[in-house]
């Protein structure tokens, strides 16, 4: 998406573009019914805005536990310097100022085709453009997002992988700033908090170069026209990959006060303006709109350790 500010903070979500994509709603029942057998906090994800005091609770906490150089955990799975690895082969990253470690890579094609093979689910949108299994999947919607996040719940706690508490969400907006380390915010909103001016996910020099990542073409940082394999540019300083470009990424939280839109981080293929690409940017869209550069990125939340 092109961007433009002024279409962003009325006509994106309310005109046309959100009609085009519309995704039909999913009948989920094999996941709905599995997962009333289990915790019911793992449906329990209600949009929010983020809690700055609990946040600062969180940092310390991971700070202590950094401290003991070592993430509290009793499983044999969980190396805390090489993280986790899914049932999906998917790779999580602790990272510092959370409690939750974040999927290294955007949620990929096969991992979201697993999902719907499972569950019977209708798949993923077709974009126009070629996608291989490693690129980031496309045309999946906030509800989606958060469907998958809670099949695989549901999976790895039947499978012994996850305890009772342990679940997948998206993260929260407070979470993928720490990811991609845009520094402390203020703001009760993720509209608020659109403030820190002049750092991108791959630093402080404008524009990108390559390496730095899959953005528009007209920046001719890289040579992918549309999305690109995971993996294929440097990680940012947490470990994680396409924290800037490549697909958006849903998060878990309500855009602002008004509760129509949720929010969306990260830029993506089809991004050059320098505003949008920023790591304090925040794009939004309705739960039930897809795009062909709206992707998502899952993290594993360990409150119980
Ligand atoms: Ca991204």
């Amino acid at each position: 998406m092109k961007f433009h500010l002024a279409l962003v903070l009325s006509g994106w979500i309310l005109g046309g573009r959100a009609g085009l994509f519309m995704a039909p709603a999913h009948a989920d029942d094999a996941v709905r019914a599995a997962g009333n057998d289990l915790d019911n906090s793992i449906h329990s994800q209600t949009p929010a805005f983020g809690e700055p005091e609990n946040s600062k609770q969180q940092a310390v906490v991971a700070q202590q536990d950094q401290a003991k150089g070592v993430l509290k955990s009793e499983k044999l799975w969980f190396d805390p310097f090489a993280g986790y690895t899914n049932s999906l082969g998917m790779r999580f990253l602790p990272v510092p100022g959370t409690t939750v470690l974040f999927s290294i890579w955007e949620t990929r094609v096969q991992d979201y085709a697993a999902f719907c093979t499972a569950t019977s689910r209708a798949p993923a949108g077709k974009p126009v453009f070629a996608q291989e299994p490693t690129h980031p999947v496309v045309h999946v919607s906030w509800e989606d997002a958060k469907a998958f996040c809670d099949w695989l719940t549901i999976v790895e706690r039947r499978d012994n992988r996850l305890t009772g508490k342990e679940r997948y969400r998206l993260p929260t907006d407070f979470e993928w700033s720490s990811a991609a380390a845009v520094g402390p915010e203020q703001g009760k909103t993720p509209e608020d908090r659109m403030k820190t001016p002049m750092i991108w996910p791959w630093g402080s020099h404008w524009p990108p170069v390559s390496g730095d990542g899959n953005y528009a073409a007209e920046l001719k940082a890289d040579s992918f026209a549309y999305t690109s394999p995971a993996g294929s540019f440097k990680t940012n300083a947490n470990g994680l990959f396409d924290i800037g470009g490549n697909v958006w990424e849903w998060c878990g939280d309500w855009f602002n006060e008004a509760r129509v839109s949720m929010t969306m981080r990260g830029g993506s293929f089809s991004d050059g303006h320098p505003a949008a690409l920023l790591s304090s940017y925040r794009f939004n869209g309705t739960m039930n709109l897809t795009s062909e550069d709206i992707g998502f990125r899952v993290v594993l939340d360990r409150a119980d350790r």
